[in-house]
């Protein structure tokens, strides 16, 4: 059975209090008019406690941005994968290119936070994508599908999880990829999903990410095997959220 695609909100390093009023909007919206996908919005974590009350008994669900490997401990500024869940989370995103460039992050510590994630009860969103230099030196397509299965640890068999494509070259920039590009790379995803976890992997979504917005989401959701989007900055005004939404 394939599943509800994911829209998820990345609000990423953005969000004040007054933030919480269009993500009220968007549960309200969405409550008087329930949406065939699964939503979720992954503020800030200074705002992740007040945004799950905010949206208690509403569909939108919560989410974290990233949390540490290890459950607890001496991590000055680090957040834990319970303390995700303390604050009303179900899912958390890791491996995002920006945490990966930031903090230096590889395949191979994103595979052990995705552990620790689903140990907590996490439904982890995991980013994958080649840079510009990758991309016009033609190997796109080796650099994800490696980045894939050094990501995902085995313990992801038979779990809910989502993998999410994101050109480097593509975020926050304006530039998407064309729905050729798209459907290339989450073919190769998907081929890559079903190697490691068999039937399951056929059936695990494939986000893309990278400036999505309200006028390219219809043809971007409606390419093959795009089960969701990770959006960013259109995710953070409640009406361009909505359209997204409206549009898987
Ligand atoms: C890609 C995306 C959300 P944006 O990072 O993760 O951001 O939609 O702003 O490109």
């Amino acid at each position: 059975l394939k599943p509800r695609p994911l829209i998820a909100g990345n609000w990423k390093m953005n969000g004040l209090a007054e933030s919480l009023d269009q993500a009220r909007a968007v549960a309200a919206a969405l409550d008087a008019k329930p949406a065939g996908a699964r939503v979720a919005i992954c503020p800030p974590a200074t705002l992740l406690d007040r945004l799950s009350a905010a949206l208690d008994g509403s569909s939108v669900l919560t989410g974290g941005q990233d949390c540490h490997v290890k459950t607890s401990g001496a991590h000055t500024g680090d957040i834990a994968a319970a303390m995700l869940i303390d604050a009303g989370a179900s899912l958390v995103i890791l491996g995002h290119s920006e945490r990966r460039e930031d903090h230096a992050e590889t395949s191979a510590l994103v595979a052990a936070k995705v552990e620790t994630a689903l140990t907590a009860g996490l439904e982890p969103i995991i980013c994958v994508g080649e840079s510009l230099a990758q991309r016009e030196a033609g190997s796109a397509l080796p650099v994800v599908t490696a980045q894939v299965r050094e990501s995902l640890p085995a313990a992801l068999a038979g779990q809910a999880f989502s993998v999410a494509y994101e050109p480097i070259w593509a975020i926050g920039t304006g530039r998407t990829a064309t729905v050729a590009d798209i459907e290339e790379m989450h073919a190769a995803i998907r081929a890559q999903l079903v190697e490691l976890f068999g039937g399951h992997g056929a059936t695990v979504p494939i986000l893309y990410g990278g400036s999505v917005k309200p006028d390219n989401a219809a043809e971007i959701l409606g390419a093959a095997e795009v089960g969701g989007a990770l959006v960013g900055g259109a995710s953070l005004k409640a009406a361009d959220f909505l359209a997204i939404i409206a549009a898987a």
